[in-house]
């Protein structure tokens, strides 16, 4: 079996890299070009065995010309502009690559399996997003059969992604699927996600390196996973009989708050708050240290305050589960970057 793999340099490309060679794949990365081979959340000897493909998700000729060199059996199209407060910055081209660019992906798929009966057909993942939600209280659980409200550029455009799957699947019966996947986190995570602005910053004042964490809201809350476990969901809905969608989540929330207070007590902090809003600060109940200041800088100007998503259907169609607890990902973030600061 080959995959093509876009966003290979991210946390959910090194994972599903990893995960797909341990089951024999052979395993294409799209990565676009930088002048540098840069990819460091990929161990070297599983570098060693995956293909660089250079490409831009943009570029329709170049996906076109590679995704006929290559012929997949799989796509898992994970690249994207995938920071929701950064797409409110830079809207366009956030919409590009995550509406834009699913619809290249189809249409080349389109024209591949209409070549001829003899060319095998092309299973297509495309990672959607419990941000297609918008998370109004109220609507917890989110399913497959919750409606859509988005929030912002990035939910946008990951819903006209959305549509185009079910759409393409629907009228020209191509095996495309979305993944609606709730928050996933783990070591490799970007350092400006909340998840690891938080365990990096805390083993950085631990260390005495940084005098305190500026956030923004602290009463979302989210549906936080593990990257790993959700991998191995996008794969097994690509092996499943009928093309179709899944949410894939914990079924529990927790607020940023509690994340802090998990973390900060793994490091020896009991975090207590105080003040309201912009003024609330998080102190180390025993020495009085203040830990945690908000930045408005850090607010969005549209937020999803409730994410909390129903795995059932991935369940029991699939057979798939998170694995990893809420407690087990924070203390794997703290301990890695208590490690990685060293
Ligand atoms: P990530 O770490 O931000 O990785 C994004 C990847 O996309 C990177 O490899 C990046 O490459 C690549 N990329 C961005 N623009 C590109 C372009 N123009 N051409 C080629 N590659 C490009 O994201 P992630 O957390 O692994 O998430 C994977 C996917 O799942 C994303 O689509 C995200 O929106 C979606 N998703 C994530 C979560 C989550 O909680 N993690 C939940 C639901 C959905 P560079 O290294 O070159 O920047
Ligand atoms: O960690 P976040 O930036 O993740 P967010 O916005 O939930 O998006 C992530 O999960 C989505 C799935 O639901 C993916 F589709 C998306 O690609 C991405 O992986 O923020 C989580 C929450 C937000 O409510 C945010 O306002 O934390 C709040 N927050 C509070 N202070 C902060 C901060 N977020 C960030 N990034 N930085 C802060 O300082």
């Amino acid at each position: 079996m080959k995959a093509l793999i876009t966003g290979i340099s991210g946390q959910d490309g090194s994972y599903l890299c990893e995960l797909l060679l341990s089951k024999g794949y052979e395993v294409y990365g799209l990565d676009r070009r930088k002048g540098i081979e840069s990819f460091p959340r990929i161990d070297k000897k599983v570098l060693e065995r995956l293909h660089i493909v250079e490409g831009d998700l943009l570029d329709f000729e170049r996906l076109r010309q590679i995704v006929k060199e290559v012929m997949p059996d799989e796509i898992y199209n994970l690249a994207a502009q995938s920071h929701v407060g950064y797409s409110f910055k830079a809207p366009i081209s956030t919409f590009e690559m995550s509406g834009k660019a699913v619809l290249f992906f189809l249409e080349i798929i389109r024209e591949v399996n209409s070549a001829s009966a003899d060319v095998p057909k092309i299973k297509f993942y495309q990672a959607s997003t419990s941000e297609l939600f918008g998370g109004d209280p109220g609507t917890e659980p989110q399913s497959e059969t919750t409606p859509f409200n988005p929030h912002s550029p990035y939910a946008i455009a990951k819903l006209s992604g959305f549509h185009f799957v079910k759409l393409y699947r629907e009228a020209y019966k191509i095996f495309a699927c979305n993944g609606i996947l709730f928050n996933h986190e783990s070591p490799r995570r970007g350092a400006d996600f909340v998840t690891r602005k938080v365990t990096l910053a805390l083993a950085n004042i631990k260390a005495g390196r940084q005098e305190f964490l500026e956030l923004g809201n602290m009463d979302a809350k989210r549906d936080w996973g593990f990257a790993g476990d959700y991998v191995e969901g996008m794969w097994r809905i690509l092996q499943n009989d009928t093309p179709d969608d899944f949410v894939l989540a914990t079924g529990e929330t927790h607020t940023v708050r509690e994340f802090v207070e998990e973390a900060g007590k793994l490091l020896g902090y009991d975090v207590v708050w105080e003040g309201k809003a912009e003024k609330e600060i998080g102190k180390d109940k025993k020495t009085g240290k203040i830990i945690v200041k908000i930045n408005p800088e850090f607010y969005r100007p549209g937020e999803v305050n409730l994410l909390l998503g129903d795995p059932a259907k991935a369940k029991k169609v699939l057979g798939w589960t998170a694995k990893t607890s809420f407690k087990e990902l924070v203390k794997m973030m703290v301990e890695a970057d208590v490690e990685s600061i060293k």
